[in-house]
């Protein structure tokens, strides 16, 4: 498993040099923007992640407006009884990664742009917006995404 995390990481990082063309972009600046640090923060936002009795699976808020440059403390909490993931990205790369998960579907992250929680548990991330655009959150765990976990945000 860790042989495949490793092969899949690296294919998830040549598809991110390959989107950033040959720009000055620091390792970790994806399109959605870059790990952020405490002292930056301008504002937490708690993200609720649960399950409802007609079979969605949902996060709370289900979509967000956030200014370019702003710097966003998640504080995620698995309400629900499945473990759930909180990946943040442009949808179009989101899509891509589902594809990987729906292939390795044990496969795990060590992303930081990205949390896996297990029922009960909480976690956070720190994140620097400082490109304007539409993104999400989004859970890729398979048949996930399509039960609804899939947040719009908005950075203008
Ligand atoms: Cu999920």
């Amino acid at each position: 498993m860790k042989t495949l995390s490793l092969i899949v990481a690296s294919l998830v990082t040549a598809g991110a040099a390959f989107a950033a063309g040959t720009g000055n972009h620091s390792h970790d600046e994806m399109e959605v923007g870059q790990p952020g640090i405490a002292a930056d923060v301008t504002r937490t936002i708690t993200v609720r992640m649960y399950e409802t009795e007609d079979g969605e699976y949902l996060y709370e808020p289900r979509d967000l407006a956030i200014a370019a440059g702003e710097t966003i403390r998640f504080e995620i909490v698995n309400e629900g009884e499945n473990p759930h993931e909180f990946v943040l990205d442009t949808m179009p790369k989101n899509a891509e990664h589902m594809e990987l998960m729906a292939k390795f579907p044990e496969m795990e992250h060590d992303d930081p742009n990205a949390v896996r929680l297990e029922p009960g548990e909480k976690g956070s991330i720190i994140w620097t917006f400082s490109n304007a655009g539409t993104f999400e959150f989004a859970c890729l765990m398979p048949g996930h995404y399509e039960a609804g976990m899939r947040s719009p945000v908005a950075v203008n």
